[in-house]
């Protein structure tokens, strides 16, 4: 069967030859040189095993009007996705895949997402013919023998350029019209004219998230955007929580922290996808699909996150930041002031006031390069999950952090999601958008039926996190951050924490208790200024209500579950 379907793509897409991976570094290492050779790859001067990458200015991010849901149901995928037909999908398909690997060659890549023997790994192919990607999905899956595999998610991928006979290559080929396309009843993925990022490692949010999704749906787990972490207290005690925040919100940074505070630790398991499952014991286990690290590049210093510093000091490809005359890598937020003689990302001389590096800038780097990678990582049967946090940017409004009073009102702290956008996804920067779960662009079916999977899940058997929602993203009237965040967070975990012990008490408000006391010790921050961080404002919040009630009525209208509707007139009422 998968013969069948690596033949039907070769004389589909026409490539000059074919190349099964093996996912070896000999592999890694040829396909780097070839890299090299035609101006993808820099090899920088000052990290050992480890290249630079320019995009070409139009493919920088993921393209969520490009994305789509292509169900036999239209309903089923849902208000929240682009939907098409899948016939008509494949007939587009079919035309823009025709002869589009020509001049190239098409790569097959075999993987698995989730540890090693694990019940909850799944497999993907993916076909590409991009050595980049090829090299990315080294870094970023578990590259495997065929024949390990069962079940193959099928997944097809073109940077939408084929080559004339003697046409000379560009460094970052892809073609400006582009299309993700998901089928969730076949589970197959394709991709075209894209090379960057979740467009096009097929693996990372068109399978464990788009797709994963959906398979968790119809088999009573989950699969989200979220980290993983462990925390550790004085006395030795740990802890893992799973975060959701949305695309550049907070995640790599909150899953690798370095604690501010004396005697409390975070160990590393993933920072960007969970999949969870309820075990016998009824408690709730997360393992990290991926295998590596995509990370934003742009603010991470020896001051905000010095572990990723450390994990990127070798065999990490950088795309999309400016490249320092030494031959190494910079960014904005990397030290006060630009080193002399930068080349930007898109390969000027820098110039003072433009940006060196692109806003979605990022870092490729195999977890097992993480100093905090946490010894239960791998573990098949995943970690269990005690608290699960939801966080987005908001400016106003949402306090630094509330624990939910129940699984119900905390599922509606997830639906109730909304941030400012980011530079990871096309869009206008800044503007504030629902992202329920922060999973908007990555929930493969109807998004109402989503938040209903998520009410039934509890059961009486089960012992349920808890659910907790943060914002670090809070601005005072100059427009600056009130809170500290990176390494300062811990505080707030550790108020987490405790009140998972049942040793803090919690402040009753409208939305759920808020802390009484936060460990400032040693934190510079104005006791005014702190005050606002846990100030909920009823009469804003009512109309926050009010607006989400429409929302949630506009889009999911009959699919939007009863009892979240309940959950929202509690809150409502409480204000
Ligand atoms: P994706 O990989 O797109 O899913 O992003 P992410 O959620 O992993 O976000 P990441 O941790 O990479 O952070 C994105 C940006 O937010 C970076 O520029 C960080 O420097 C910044 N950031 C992260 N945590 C904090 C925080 O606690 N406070 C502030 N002010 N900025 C933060
Ligand atoms: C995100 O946008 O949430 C990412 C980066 O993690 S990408 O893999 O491009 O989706
Ligand atoms: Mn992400």
């Amino acid at each position: 069967m998968i013969k069948q379907f690596i033949n039907s793509i070769q004389t589909l897409c026409e490539p000059d030859r074919v190349h099964i991976c093996d996912g070896s570094e000999e592999e890694f290492h040829a396909l780097a040189q070839l890299l090299e050779k035609q101006g993808t790859f820099v090899r920088l001067q000052k990290r050992e095993n480890s290249f630079y990458a320019r995009s070409d200015p139009s493919d920088v991010a993921r393209v969520e009007s490009r994305t789509f849901i292509c169900s036999e149901n239209r309903e089923n995928a849902g208000p929240t996705n682009n939907w098409k037909d899948p016939k008509e999908m494949k007939a587009l398909l079919e035309n823009l895949f025709k002869g589009c690997m020509k001049g190239r060659v098409m790569y097959v890549i075999p993987y698995a997402m989730g540890p090693k023997n694990s019940p909850y790994t799944k497999f993907g192919i993916e076909i590409t013919d991009s050595p980049y990607v090829v090299c990315s999905m080294k870094i970023m899956a578990r590259i495997i023998q065929i024949d390990e595999g069962k079940e193959f998610v099928l997944g097809v991928h073109s940077v939408g350029m084929p080559l004339k006979e003697g046409e000379k290559d560009v460094p970052w080929p892809c073609n400006q019209e582009k299309v993700i396309a998901h089928f969730p009843e076949a589970k197959e993925i394709w991709s075209y004219g894209s090379g960057y990022g979740g467009n096009a490692l097929l693996g990372k949010k068109c399978f464990a998230l788009r797709i994963g999704s959906k398979i968790a749906k119809e088999e009573g787990w989950l699969a989200e955007h979220m980290l993983i972490m462990g925390l550790t207290n004085p006395e030795g005690k740990k802890k893992y929580i799973a975060a959701a925040f949305p695309s550049s919100c907070g995640k790599t940074n909150l899953a690798m922290l370095t604690s501010s505070l004396k005697g409390w630790s975070v160990e590393c398991v993933g920072d960007d996808i969970a999949w969870m499952h309820f075990g016998k014991d009824g408690r709730l286990y997360a393992v990290n699909p991926e295998n590596g690290f995509f990370g934003v590049a742009p603010g991470t210093s020896e001051k905000s996150n010095p572990i990723a510093m450390k994990m990127i000091e070798k065999d990490t490809i950088f795309t999309n930041v400016a490249y320092t005359k030494e031959g190494d890598v910079w960014w904005e937020g990397m030290s006060e002031t630009p080193p002399e003689g930068l080349i930007d990302w898109r390969g000027n001389p820098y110039k003072k006031g433009e940006k060196a590096a692109h806003l979605n800038a990022r870092f490729t780097v195999s977890k097992k390069r993480c100093p905090i990678y946490d010894p239960l990582g791998d573990d098949p049967r995943g970690v269990p999950i005690d608290a699960i946090i939801f966080g987005g940017r908001r400016a106003a409004l949402l306090p630094l952090v509330v624990e939910a009073y129940d699984w119900t009102e905390g599922v509606l702290m997830g639906a109730a999601l909304s941030s400012e956008m980011t530079a990871a996804a096309e869009g206008a920067l800044g503007d504030l958008r629902h992202d329920p779960f922060a999973m908007l662009p990555f929930c493969g079916y109807h998004m109402g039926d989503y938040f209903q999977h998520w009410l039934d899940l509890e059961t009486q058997e089960r012992k349920m996190p808890k659910i907790f929602s943060v914002n670090w993203f809070r601005k005072n009237e100059k427009g600056d951050y009130i809170w500290s965040g990176f390494g300062e967070n811990v505080r707030v975990l550790k108020w987490i924490f405790n009140r998972l012990e049942g040793s803090e008490v919690g402040v009753k408000t409208a939305l759920g208790f808020v802390p009484h006391e936060l460990d400032t010790t040693g934190l510079k921050i104005d006791e005014k200024e702190l005050k606002k961080l846990f100030l909920v404002d009823s009469a804003a919040y009512s109309k926050e209500c009010k607006d989400l009630l429409g929302y949630f009525q506009t889009t999911f209208g009959e699919r939007f579950p009863r009892n979240l509707k309940d959950a929202l007139t509690r809150w409502q009422d409480r204000m």
